[in-house]
Formats: structure tokens, C-alpha cells, sequence
């Protein structure tokens, strides 16, 4: 993409952040990644496996399909990508053993929201979540309801966990039992798209929370939880402990201080300060936002050091290092757990 992007790495935050806890920043001081404004069509993702997603949302888009089935199919191949643990097919069980998929997605134009929550047996959920927004007249389905409605549209069903995963659980279960039990990391794809007309798209899956209660129900469904779009503004989606950003209403948040004219990673460093100024664990939250908006710039941030986020647009297409509230490590850290 050559010089229309002004990527600069590190940042002021990133530098003040002490080991003793956060950086005493009210995220208004940058320059960040993606302060620049650039052409659209832009996507952004959360997590490295977010950039093999952003290529394929711009192929799509540039074949000529709308930008809602660019950001639909972009996502289709994280949930499709049986190396990714945290989306999908080959995602992390709940503690029964059974994956139970996560997934929304948005439209700018006509603000239309689609969802599904703990569903089984179905790869592709954003697909089912996009069905969902276009043939009902409700926003979202969950568990047994929403695998009917799949199963009647004739959605491919078949097992969503892998060998590999169901020997990681029966150590679980094991581990459990003699109280020695982790909880593996999880992660989730919030996908964002502005289109070269201006318009904003969104899309987010995840099998969430590694052996979760079962019918746990994380951020990533919930419209302006783990994902938000606004067409006059632009859009916003979360990765992390949901728990931590569904209590907030975290990607709305970021959205609203977008409106108020603060840059996409200002508007989620803004949205991390907020959360933290609220919750009895401060910045201990594991929590991380992508943003963009509708003049093409972009940005993300977390709570802690290390989340990596995907920007794709012309021919640029990278992963890069969001600014770190905290020195603490990006993995997440308990979510409602005391
Ligand atoms: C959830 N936010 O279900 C998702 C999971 C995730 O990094 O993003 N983990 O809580």
C-alpha cells in the first residue's frame, strides 16, 4: 500500500506502562498505527489468524459481492481453519465436551444485527447468525432454537471437535477432577470492514471460553458486546474475557468515543480506562478492542502487553502490535472469577 498508510510502531502508552500497573494515560496522546486516514475498502481483525481473514474479505469484496458477504466470509474461513482452537470447527469444548459456537454479525447500511449464542454441530455460526438478521424478525437465536433454524435452512452439520481437542479435554476432565485444571487460552475473530461507498460491516465468531459452563453465553453474540457498527460513525469489536466486556457494553463504548472524535485506538484506549475505572479489578481484565472508522483510520488496544491485531487494505495486509494499558501478559486472567 506503499505510503498512504503511516504505520509507526510502539507508542507513548505502550512506553509509560510500569510493571507496578497502568500507564497513567487518558489515551488521548499518540501517534498510534493507523491515525492516518486510508482508502477503503480497510479490514481489520483481531489476533495473526485475523490477516488470512482480511485477504479473503477483500478478495471477496473485490470479486464484485457485497461488503457484508466479504466480512461473512472472512470469517467463514477462521471457523473453517482447523489449527484455529478458538473458532469453529476444531474450537475449544465447554466442560461437557461439546463445542458450543458463539457468533453476530453486522450491517452499516439499515443497521441490521444478526446473532447466534451457544450453538453445536454447525461450523459455520456466522452464517447462521447472517440468516438470522435476513429471514426473522428477531436479532438473535440461541442453543437448541438456532440449530432448528439452521437445520431446516440445511446448514452442513457434522462434529465440531477433533481428535486433538478431545484428548486436551479428557486431560481436563482428568486435571479437574485432582483440582489441578487450567483453563486453555481462548480467543475469538471480530472482523470490520469499511467499504469504498462509506459503508461500515462487521462479523464475529468464537467457541469462546475453554471449557466453559455449558449455555455460557461470552461477549462475542451480543451486539455492542464483542461487536458494534454504527454507519455514521464506524465499528468496533472486542477479544479477551467477555465477561469483562459484556458487562460494559465495550464495543458500543468504543463506538461512542469514536463519535465524540477520538481516533480509533484512542477511542479503545478510552474504552479500557472506562471498564477499569468501574470494575473492583481495575485493569486485571484481559480485554482487547479493534477499531475503525468511517474516514478509514484504524486501531486497537488492550489491557495488557501483546495483542496483535490484522489490517489489510490495497496491497497492504499485516499484522501489528496494539498499545498495552498494563505490563501484564495479553492471556486471559478469570474473567468473573474472584
Ligand atoms: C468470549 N470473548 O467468549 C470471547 C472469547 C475470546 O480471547 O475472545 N477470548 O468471552
Amino acid at each position: 500500500m506503499g505510503s498512504s498508510l503511516a504505520v509507526i510502531t510502539g507508542g507513548p502508552l505502550a512506553a509509560a506502562a510500569s510493571k507496578s500497573g497502568p500507564a497513567k494515560n487518558s489515551g488521548r496522546r499518540g501517534p498510534w498505527e493507523g491515525e492516518i486516514a486510508v482508502k477503503a475498502p480497510l479490514v481489520i481483525s483481531t489476533w495473526p489468524f485475523g490477516k488470512p481473514a482480511n485477504d479473503r474479505t477483500l478478495e471477496v469484496f473485490r470479486s464484485g459481492k457485497s461488503g457484508l458477504d466479504a466480512v461473512e466470509q472472512g470469517v467463514r474461513l477462521a471457523e473453517a481453519d482447523l489449527s484455529n482452537p478458538s473458532v469453529g470447527l476444531g474450537g475449544i469444548p465447554a466442560a461437557h465436551g461439546v463445542v458450543q459456537l458463539d457468533a453476530c454479525i453486522m450491517s452499516g447500511p439499515g443497521h441490521k444485527a444478526g446473532s447466534v449464542a451457544a450453538v453445536s454441530g454447525f461450523k459455520h455460526p456466522v452464517s447462521i447468525a447472517r440468516r438470522v438478521m435476513e429471514e426473522t424478525r428477531h436479532v438473535m437465536l440461541v442453543g437448541e432454537g438456532a440449530e432448528r433454524f439452521a437445520r431446516d435452512r440445511k446448514f452442513e452439520e457434522g462434529p465440531l471437535v477433533t481428535p486433538g481437542q478431545k484428548a486436551a479435554w479428557e486431560n481436563w476432565k482428568k486435571a479437574q477432577e485432582a483440582e489441578k485444571a487450567k483453563a486453555p487460552n481462548h480467543d475469538t475473530i471480530a472482523l470490520l470492514m469499511l467499504s469504498p461507498s462509506g459503508d461500515v460491516f462487521g462479523a464475529c465468531s468464537t467457541s469462546g471460553w475453554g471449557y466453559k459452563i455449558p449455555g455460557r453465553v461470552g461477549d462475542s453474540p451480543i451486539i455492542g458486546g464483542g461487536l458494534y457498527v454504527d454507519n455514521t460513525v464506524g465499528g468496533a469489536g472486542a477479544t479477551g474475557i467477555g465477561e469483562n466486556v459484556m458487562r460494559y457494553c465495550g464495543s458500543f463504548l468504543v463506538v461512542e468515543f469514536m463519535r465524540q472524535g477520538l481516533s480509533p485506538t484512542e477511542a479503545c484506549l478510552a474504552t479500557l480506562h472506562r471498564i477499569a475505572s468501574l470494575d473492583p479489578k481495575g485493569y486485571d481484565l484481559s480485554i482487547n478492542f479493534v477499531a475503525l472508522d468511517k474516514r478509514g483510520r484504524f486501531g486497537a488496544a488492550g489491557t495488557g502487553q501483546g495483542f496483535q491485531y490484522a489490517v489489510a487494505c490495497d496491497d497492504y495486509s499485516k499484522v501489528l502490535q496494539s498499545p498495552g494499558v498494563t505490563q501484564k501478559p495479553v492471556g486471559p486472567l478469570g474473567g468473573n472469577r474472584l
